[in-house]
């Protein structure tokens, strides 16, 4: 809610509601580019056809563009502008329409339309960033055929790459080259890419299941050629599984991917010429970690996953955007479970759930994944639409079963390939092919909001019953909820026996309380519950006395094992917090056994042992004080590392093999060396920053020398500087790697980390013109409680600052920031207000763009 006076200063909000058809159609486009950074000629010839009958002028957006000269049907037409907006009557239902503006793009701070990132010209158009190039209805239901000729100084730009298919290609003599693409696929302007510079390319090439030869090509300036081939082996993966998956091929010659030093997010799905932040596509062993890897093919597989899931198939809106986001998350973790392990990837997509969508939904940013308003759409690409939005096609496979699901998935693709269409569309493909009513489970699209399920089980006489209530929770605008279904997968484990006394079954949860029985339970029970993390909930269940203990040695399912060493953890720490005297033992004793079971992977241990973060501690609570926090998960921390340091030691000192192997063993002992070392670090600092020195020094991958300064970092003191030190001596040309250096020390859990992101505000490799070098010093100290919750406030006028010098070059990028400080209502009233003082201070910014605005003013209200 906005107060009285934001909402007078309040650029309008869109409206779900508002919808309407597009009045005019663009059947086809050609774009004519004449590229130069300073000065970029677009000239755009639409042919256009009034949809429907009525008699509205073409609108076409545009964002800081002049036209040049507008022509009707080749004769100057009497246009008009509404703001931004192009206003060109037309009497005909049917025309062509041609503008020309000119563009720089070499000021384009915004990274949105046509931009130079280190020599190159590259473009970013989802979602609102055509109109920046050039006059169009630049929304998703219009679809149209381009065809594209781009003409540049060839010494500058050898490479000229756009969507689609080169069809003719020439020089002229005044050094300028050119080239003319076509792409057969109608698609919605936000999926149009040009890219223009002095580009290698990694080629290769895939053959579909019908037998057709797709050529691959990685495109990178030359010195990062070596530095691409996994990229390759994840596409060539990715290309695969979705053949044997979902039975989708590839549909052009040519699939291209290029990286970019300078990108909003991560990459961007482009008809056939994806373009990807360069951090989600060059790695080895010196200058990536085993997570950057893991993520590279996670985002090569989510990007091409989209040709299908996005592009084939594209939203009506953007209200729908989880249309194509939640189900391509779903596709990607999918394919990582598949490539990986699945427990352990599920783990770690449940830990990211939490820490950024979890806390979302229970602020003042909530929004169902399919939200009804927006001032920017900009922000809606969340944590709830996309991580919450795979979480709610998860549950639709759980309740409709593989087979039924794929059904459903062919049904949507075949019913709606080449349309725009809305959320609700898929589910109505997946009741159809599946004939299970879904209308209650619609409310997952339009409610905010986590559930609580209260869970209590009852046994008598050889029964059991289940009793379980939920509870969904007033977010923004939505004070009163209806029950959800929810999906849970439940077993029990006999206390004797340690075997499922009742298989796993899934019981759907659809009233406010329920009770489901069980039969035949001859001894006494612990229950095992969202197993798999059935379902994106918050469970509080009755624990018997030594029940939560149990489970997190015997639960026979892995991720429900995982959950309950957290609930034991979480349980024992919360207890801590308010007030009453530490008692680790629990605590030591579940880490110990994880650290001896002979059946657990190292990865599976490295997860399970570590204690839920500070913030997901947090989230628990009301008033909370975030140093409290820190203060006693640093006692139970030191209690872990000196109650086992001959056991962690043992487990670090073991899991050296296979030193630079990227298999999941190999990975998964890296790992635990890493989770082994922080408690070491908690429980002796001395004897660890000595093995943590040594490791450093000796490291023959990243992800030990990084999880190493990180320690160091951590424990501050000569060894940290030296590290520190060594590291930039050593990257200084790495860009993504001296982001790694700014986001370790950001990361430190310190008191006096403040100091240090304020020097380095200062350093001469920090620009706010980066995005990933801002995320990597803003991003990674605001995700660090302990630092960023300082009670003077610095931390958040830290915050503020750096928000509001970034509006003013990327608002897109500078919103991202804000809503650590929306967190307000949670933490005890000084740090409160001193958020709410921050907030204010962004907002009284002059000329602060809208992106911002929504942020802050609904993260205040
Ligand atoms: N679809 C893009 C995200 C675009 C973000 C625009 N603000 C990348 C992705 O989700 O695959
Ligand atoms: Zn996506």
């Amino acid at each position: 809610m906005l107060d009285a006076r934001l909402a007078l200063a309040a650029p309008p909000a869109i409206q779900r509601r508002d919808y309407r058809p597009p009045d005019w159609l663009v059947p086809t486009i050609e774009l004519d580019f004449e590229l130069d950074p300073a000065r970029t000629i677009v000239r755009a010839r639409l042919s256009v056809e009034r949809n429907g009958t009525h008699d509205r002028p073409l609108r076409l957006d545009g964002d800081e563009l002049t036209p040049l000269a507008v022509r009707v049907d080749g004769a100057e037409a009497a246009f008009s502008m509404d703001g931004p907006a192009l206003i060109v009557p037309l009497s005909a239902d049917r025309a062509v329409v041609e503008t020309e503006v000119a563009i720089c793009p070499e000021k384009n701070s915004q990274l949105m339309g046509l931009y130079a990132s280190g020599g190159l010209l590259c473009t970013q158009c989802e979602a609102e960033g055509f109109r920046r190039i050039t006059f169009f209805p630049d929304r998703p239901d219009v679809l149209s055929r381009y065809r594209v000729r781009v003409s540049a100084d060839k010494s500058r730009f050898p490479v000229l790459l756009a969507n689609g298919n080169p069809v003719d290609s020439g020089e002229a003599e005044n050094g300028t080259h050119w080239t003319v693409l076509e792409d057969p696929f109608p698609k919605p302007c936000y999926l149009f890419a040009l890219v223009a510079g002095d580009l290698v390319a990694n080629r290769d090439t895939f053959t579909t299941m019908s037998g057709r030869e797709v050529e691959l090509g990685i495109w990178v300036r030359e010195g990062d050629l070596p530095r691409t081939g996994h990229a390759m082996q994840a596409l060539k993966d990715a290309m695969a599984w979705d053949e044997r998956t979902y039975g989708r091929e590839y549909d052009l010659d040519r699939f291209n991917i290029v990286a970019v030093a300078d990108f909003n997010f991560g990459a961007m799905e482009n008809k056939g010429l994806n373009i990807f932040n360069s951090r989600y596509i060059l790695a080895d062993q010196e200058t990536a970690s085993d997570a950057d890897f893991d993520a590279i093919a996670a985002v090569v597989a989510h990007e091409y996953f989209h040709n299908w899931s996005g592009n084939r198939v594209t939203c009506r809106d953007w209200f729908q955007l989880s249309l194509k986001e939640g189900l391509t998350v779903f596709r990607d973790q999918s394919f990582s479970e598949d490539m990986g392990s699945p427990a352990v990837e599920r783990i770690d997509q449940v830990r990211t759930l939490r820490a950024a969508q979890f806390p979302e939904d229970a602020g003042p940013l909530a929004h169902p994944i399919r939200p009804d308003s927006y001032i920017e759409i900009a922000n809606f690409y969340t944590a709830t639409v996309y991580n919450k939005g795979a979480e709610v096609i998860r549950m639709l496979r759980t309740i409709l079963g593989p087979d039924l699901y794929r059904k459903g998935a062919d049904l949507y693709f075949e019913r709606h390939d080449g349309q725009a269409v809305t959320c609700e569309d898929f589910v109505k493909a997946m009741e159809d092919a599946s004939g299970i009513d879904l209308t209650q489970f619609r409310l997952w699209y339009s409610q905010a909001g986590t559930p609580t399920v209260k869970a209590r089980l009852e046994q008598h006489h050889g029964k059991a019953a289940l009793h379980l209530q939920q509870l969904v929770p007033p977010t923004p605008g939505q004070p009163t909820k209806q029950p959800a279904v929810i999906p849970l997968k439940v077993a029990l484990i006999g206390a004797r026996s340690g075997r499922e006394v009742a298989p796993e079954r899934l019981v759907l949860l659809t009233e406010g309380e329920q009770c489901e029985p069980f039969a035949a339970v001859h001894e006494p029970a612990y229950l095992s519950i969202n197993r798999g993390f059935s379902a994106p909930v918050i469970i509080q269940a009755e624990r018997r006395a030594g029940e939560i203990e149990a489970l997190a040695i015997a639960d026979t399912d892995s991720f429900a094992r995982y959950e309950a060493v957290q609930e034991l953890m979480l349980r024992d720490l919360l207890a801590a917090v308010a007030g009453g005297e530490p008692s680790p033992q629990a605590v030591i004793a579940a880490v110990r056994s994880t650290l001896a079971s002979n059946e657990l992977d190292p990865a599976f241990k490295a997860d399970a042992v570590l204690l839920p973060s500070e913030t997901f501690i947090a989230e628990r609570l009301e008033g909370s004080d975030p140093d409290r926090i820190h203060a006693v998960r640093d006692q139970f921390r030191e209690a872990v590392g000196k109650a086992l340091l001959g056991e962690l030691t043992d487990h670090y000192t073991a899991s050296t093999a296979d030193p630079t192997s990227l298999s999941g063993e190999a990975k998964g002992r890296r790992r635990l060396r890493a989770a082994t070392l922080g408690y070491i670090a908690a429980g002796d600092p001395s004897r660890a920053a000595e093995i943590a020195s040594r490791q450093f020094e000796e490291a023959q991958t990243m992800t030990e020398r990084q999880s190493a300064l990180a320690v160091l970092a951590m424990l501050g003191g000569p060894e940290a500087q030296a590290a520190l030190d060594a590291f930039y001596a050593r990257f200084k040309h790495h860009p993504l790697v001296i982001d790694k250096w700014f986001g370790v020390q950001a990361s430190a859990p310190r008191a006096d980390t403040i100091d240090t992101v304020e020097r380095l505000g200062g350093h001469p490799d920090f620009t706010l013109t980066n995005p990933n070098r801002l995320r990597a010093l803003a991003g990674s100290f605001a995700a660090t409680p302990f630092a960023f919750h300082r009670p003077d406030g610095r931390g958040y006028d830290f915050l503020a600052d750096i928000i509001v010098r970034a509006d003013a070059i990327n608002p897109q990028t500078a919103a991202r920031f804000v809503a650590p400080l929306g967190r307000w209502r949670k933490l005890e009233p000084v740090r409160a207000a001193k958020m709410r003082e921050a907030l204010e201070r962004i907002l009284a910014a002059p000329g602060l763009s809208k992106d911002v605005f929504e942020q802050a003013s609904k993260s205040l209200g």
